[in-house]
């Protein structure tokens, strides 16, 4: 039985959602060369309108952000145009849509920007190359200033304003998948010794900030975060990880967000420093609404939420195989299994 997916759920006073089932936040590479979604994009995420609130794929705040080609953007009127159609789009057919915000950190790339700069919190590089894009290297990227730092926060709180205008019902925070605010919450990344390194309150101190500068330029009600405490992406664990994570989830529980939600491919992967998976290592301490994701099936979901390891459940690689993944769980009928290959396009 897959009926609990179908309830209602309130998220806060001002935002309800038609039901339990988020779309998970989607890379595509379809923005065109200016970073504008197209009419293309705006037509792919109305036809997902049913789910209970849609993320959108990761978008940048600022041109140094990008680290894969055709990442749209949120920080020039052109783009800011473009996703009002996108969200326009999403609301005519009865949907809620929030944009991820994201800065990619050390996985930035100059090839897609003016400048020869990667910003990141500690001059820690990764290993290889950009995905898709096999012949650029990843650099080592530069540690940010504390000047620095303030403006990333502010160009974070920038793109959730225009994110509103946009007419986004509200924003996600990218914390997750090894990106720049990952990159200061874990030890393989951040080895600064000033305000922003070496303890669990100082390496959280930038995730907050860019929390409470949204939540303040925009309402808690309408921010939310992703986060990865396991470390599997763009990232090597340490166990020392989890002290942050022990300070920062209290932390965030205070800030009475929209929603928390967990940044993994797999929920069944297991992280011996947290003690299993990160979703239920964050369930443990935080009791706000939670996001699950990662390898569920509508069954598999319903039984996460009805045993209460989870709110709400996202569903990613599935949604972009099935437009109508909604009206096809409900009608019990058979999904179209995902592969690879149809990334190549926006059904
Ligand atoms: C992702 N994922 C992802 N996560 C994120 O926070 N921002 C993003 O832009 C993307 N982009 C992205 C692109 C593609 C092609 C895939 C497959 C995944 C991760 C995604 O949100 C989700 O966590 C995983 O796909 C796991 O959920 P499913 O697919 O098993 O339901
Ligand atoms: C957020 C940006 C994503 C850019 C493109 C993503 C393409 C993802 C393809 C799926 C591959 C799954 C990789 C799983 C990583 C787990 C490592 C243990």
């Amino acid at each position: 039985m897959t009926d609990i997916l179908f309830q209602p759920y309130k998220l806060n006073d001002i935002i309800s959602l038609k039901n339990r089932v988020l779309m998970a936040p989607l890379t595509r590479c379809m923005a065109d060369d200016a970073l504008v979604p197209t009419d293309d994009m705006a037509a792919y995420y109305a036809r997902r309108a049913e789910a209970g609130l849609i993320i959108s794929e990761a978008t940048i705040i600022r041109p140094d952000g990008q680290g894969y080609p055709n990442t749209p953007g949120l920080f020039t009127p052109e783009q800011i145009n473009g996703w009002r159609k996108v969200t326009d789009a999403v609301h005519n057919n009865g949907g809620k849509i929030f944009a991820q915000l994201w800065h990619t950190g050390r996985t930035a790339h100059p090839y897609f920007y003016d400048g020869d700069t990667v910003i990141a919190p500690s001059a820690r590089g990764l290993e290889g190359t950009v995905p898709r894009m096999r012949e650029l290297s990843y650099q080592v990227p530069t540690p940010a200033t504390v000047e620095q730092i303030k403006q990333l926060v502010e160009d974070y709180a920038q793109a959730a304003a225009n994110a509103i205008d946009a007419g986004f019902d509200g924003v996600e925070i990218h914390g997750a998948n090894g990106y720049l605010i990952d990159q200061f919450l874990h030890y393989d990344s951040n080895t600064r010794t000033d305000q922003y390194g070496e303890t669990p309150e100082n390496m959280s101190r930038f995730a907050l900030e860019v929390v409470d500068a949204i939540a303040t330029r925009i309402g808690h009600e309408k921010t939310a975060l992703r986060l990865s405490p396991g470390a599997y992406f763009n990232m090597a664990a340490d166990v020392r990880d989890k002290a942050v994570f022990d300070y920062l989830l209290p932390e965030l529980e205070k800030r009475n967000l929209a929603f928390l939600h967990i940044g993994i491919f797999d929920d069944e992967m297991t992280f011996e420093h947290l003690g299993g998976r990160a979703s239920d290592y964050v369930r443990a301490r935080y009791q706000k609404t939670l996001v699950g994701v990662g390898g569920f099936t509508p069954q598999t979901g319903a039984t996460a939420i009805e045993s209460d390891r989870f709110d709400l459940l996202a569903i990613g690689r599935p949604f972009i195989a099935n437009p109508d993944y909604i009206a096809k769980v409900k009608n019990q009928q058979p999904l179209t299994e995902y592969s690879e290959e149809m990334l190549a396009s926006l059904i």
